[in-house]
């Protein structure tokens, strides 16, 4: 899969992509991820990228022309189509569905704005979709498009290991949170590994795990709960939880 990546600081973007999962997909051949900046694009002597908001008001915009060049030499680089997304407040949320999607693409564009933003005209007529990664305020799209990077590259056949393919099927298969996890040494200061974990009874291993699952994501992302799906063996085991944690809320795996 090929990422173009448009911006005024492309190395960053690059960077953040040079490391762990990401790179090693990078390295493997499974994807490429290539900078264009705006600024390289621009006239005149002052190479000039942004100007004053039409109407007023603070901060700067940025222009139409020198991203519009960025983008069709983005383009013009490959002759595979570019799903082009623009990395944004106002755009829908990222999802892990539209992860899902975005990586069975063959390519991407990804524009990431800074200022206050980019001129309505250039995103009617370069841009498909508009993402932002969550409620909360960044100083531009970069960080947003390393987010999204990441995710996608992941993904990737042959992108993870095996103990992170079987993490991942784990996680996108039940949609539930994680069980708390524990290693060695058994006996800490800090308190001792649940009993269970060393008691070699597999079966009541993966039943506390799953229940530990369930009751977390109960206490922290009911909204999880909802689309999850539970079997009436998981309300047992939710329900038995919801019983000890009313009881004893630090010995029911939470508020310790
Ligand atoms: C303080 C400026 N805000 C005035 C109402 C608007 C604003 C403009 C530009 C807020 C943030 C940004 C830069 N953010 C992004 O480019 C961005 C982003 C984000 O801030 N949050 C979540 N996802 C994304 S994707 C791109």
């Amino acid at each position: 899969m090929r990422f173009d990546i448009v911006s005024l600081f492309p190395g960053f973007v690059a960077q953040l992509a040079a490391h762990g999962v990401v790179g090693r997909a990078g390295e493997r051949g499974l994807l490429s991820i290539n900078g264009w900046n705006p600024r390289d694009f621009a006239e005149g002597n002052y190479r000039r990228v942004d100007d004053r908001p039409c109407g007023g008001g603070p901060g700067m915009v940025m222009m139409v022309d020198p991203l519009r060049a960025a983008i069709h030499a983005a383009r013009a680089a490959d002759p595979a189509p570019a799903r082009v997304v623009y990395l944004s407040p106002q755009g829908t949320r990222l999802t892990q569905a539209k992860v899902r999607e975005l990586a069975a693409l063959p390519r991407l564009v990804l524009l990431c704005g800074r200022y206050e933003g980019v001129d309505e005209r250039l995103l009617q007529a370069e841009v498909d979709e508009e993402l932002s990664i969550g409620d909360y305020v960044l100083s531009g799209g970069e960080l947003a498009a390393a987010v999204l990077v990441d995710a996608v590259a992941r993904l990737q056949d042959g992108a993870l290991n095996d103990a992170e393919s079987a993490l991942q099927d784990s996680f996108e298969g039940d949609g539930l949170l994680d069980c708390p996890h524990y290693t060695r040494p058994v006996e800490h200061e800090l308190g001792s590994v649940p009993e269970v974990l060393l008691s070699g009874n597999h079966a009541g291993i993966a039943r506390w795990r799953r229940q530990q699952a369930l009751g977390r994501t109960w206490l922290r992302r009911p909204d999880l709960l909802d689309e999850a799906g539970l079997s009436k063996a998981d309300r047992t085991l939710l329900d038995a939880f919801r019983a000890q944690y009313a009881a004893a809320p630090r010995d029911a795996g939470e508020g310790g």
